[in-house]
């Protein structure tokens, strides 16, 4: 899969990010010394160039006056974070390179330097990790900045058995996802997030997005290694592990408020989540109140098909307890599926319910 590790690197990665590693593989963020670091380096970094081509400025965001709702852009410090272990590796960007090398007729390596004199992009796309429970908070949604993935890997000139575009890290992470997904989607090689040089803990220098796949086939964060090979060679770090070699988001709503469990005023009250339906977009959401009909949920704006929407419907409650389930449309017709699976081997899927009391 990866190149070798360096131990003694990444001993000092763990001693200097106080490393913590619980089940599945999931890190929580180091320590504020650890912070320090990376942000000293990001200083000296330079600050994003001028993007190629930007997005129209961001509407107004509905969680302004919906109280609970996730925002339209998950900010990057709450954005959420997966990581086999280690934490962010401390990366000098004036060092780093990233080679595109295996089945290709011309490999490449490309500086720091290089990716920011190319024309940048920006890119509403909520990336998902296939961990998220029905209703959790592993997904979030933000305006990545970088370079098209599809131009780079055509420099390269896959050969023909290619059939498989596997992205490693120096700390022995690989994702890959076949080199067919590249058919004109937005996949980028991001170097910018939510306006920002790409946080630490979310792959600076570089990180791979591509819309529509769960994370650990796709985003390799602290890229520096991407390899033109065949799915019957060499695979991703999860795919030993059970999880499917293929993986695209399936579709999801979520209930952001109320909460599971929790005691509301009566009255008129906002339910109100988000949905996302990658590839297709979102086109309507429906909520179901204590068993009734099933009602049409207004929607947040539409950023992207790849970009999570909004959606609320306001009810009257009476005293006592009540249920609310909420389930997705795609813009193809197709209704979120029912049938509940879970996250292993490849993402949870079913309706979201909450209950709660009035
Ligand atoms: N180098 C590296 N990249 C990685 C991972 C990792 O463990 N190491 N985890 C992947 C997984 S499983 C997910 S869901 C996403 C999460 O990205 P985030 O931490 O920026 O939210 O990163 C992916 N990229
Ligand atoms: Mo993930």
């Amino acid at each position: 899969m990866a190149k070798p590790k360096d131990q003694s690197r990444r001993d000092f990665f763990k001693f200097a990010a106080g490393a913590l590693v619980i089940g599945g593989g999931v890190f929580f963020a180091g320590t504020l010394g650890h912070t320090r670091i990376i942000k000293q380096i990001q200083k000296v970094a330079q600050k994003l160039p001028k993007v190629f081509k930007r997005l129209p400025p961001l509407p107004v965001d509905p969680a302004v006056k919906i109280n609970g709702l996730s925002p339209l852009i998950s900010p990057n410090k709450s954005f959420f974070q997966i990581d086999t272990g280690g934490g962010a590796p401390i990366i000098d960007p004036d060092t780093w390179t990233l080679k595109i090398d295996g089945m290709v007729k011309n490999p490449i390596t490309v500086t720091y330097k290089d990716l920011l004199s190319r024309p940048l992009f920006e890119l509403d796309n909520t990336l998902s990790c296939v961990s998220n429970p029905v209703g959790g908070l592993l997904v979030g949604n933000a305006r990545w900045i970088g370079v098209r993935l599809d131009d780079l890997i055509r420099e390269a000139m896959p050969t023909a058995r290619a059939d498989q575009v596997l992205a490693s890290s120096d700390d022995g992470f690989g994702a890959g996802f076949p080199l067919s997904v590249l058919d004109g989607r937005d996949a980028m090689i991001a170097i910018g997030m939510n306006g920002e040089v790409l946080p630490g803990k979310h792959g600076y220098p570089a990180r791979l997005i591509v819309p529509g796949l769960y994370g650990y086939v796709s985003a390799t964060k602290w890229v520096t290694h991407i390899e033109l090979t065949r799915f019957d060679i060499k695979q991703g770090y999860w795919i030993s592990q059970g999880w499917s070699a293929l993986a695209p988001i399936k579709m999801e709503s979520r209930i952001d408020v109320p909460q599971q469990g929790s005691q509301i005023a009566g009255g008129k009250t906002t339910i109100a989540g988000v949905a996302w339906a990658p590839d297709d977009g979102v086109s309507a959401v429906e909520v179901q109140v204590d068993n009734g009909e099933w009602v049409t949920a207004s929607l947040g704006p539409e950023l992207a098909a790849t970009s999570w929407r909004q959606w609320w419907l306001e009810t009257d409650f009476n005293s006592g307890n009540h249920g609310v389930t909420v389930r997705a449309r795609n813009s193809r017709g197709e209704v979120q599926t029912q049938t509940p699976a879970d996250v292993l081997p490849n993402g949870a899927q079913g309706w979201h319910s909450v209950n709660f009391s009035v």
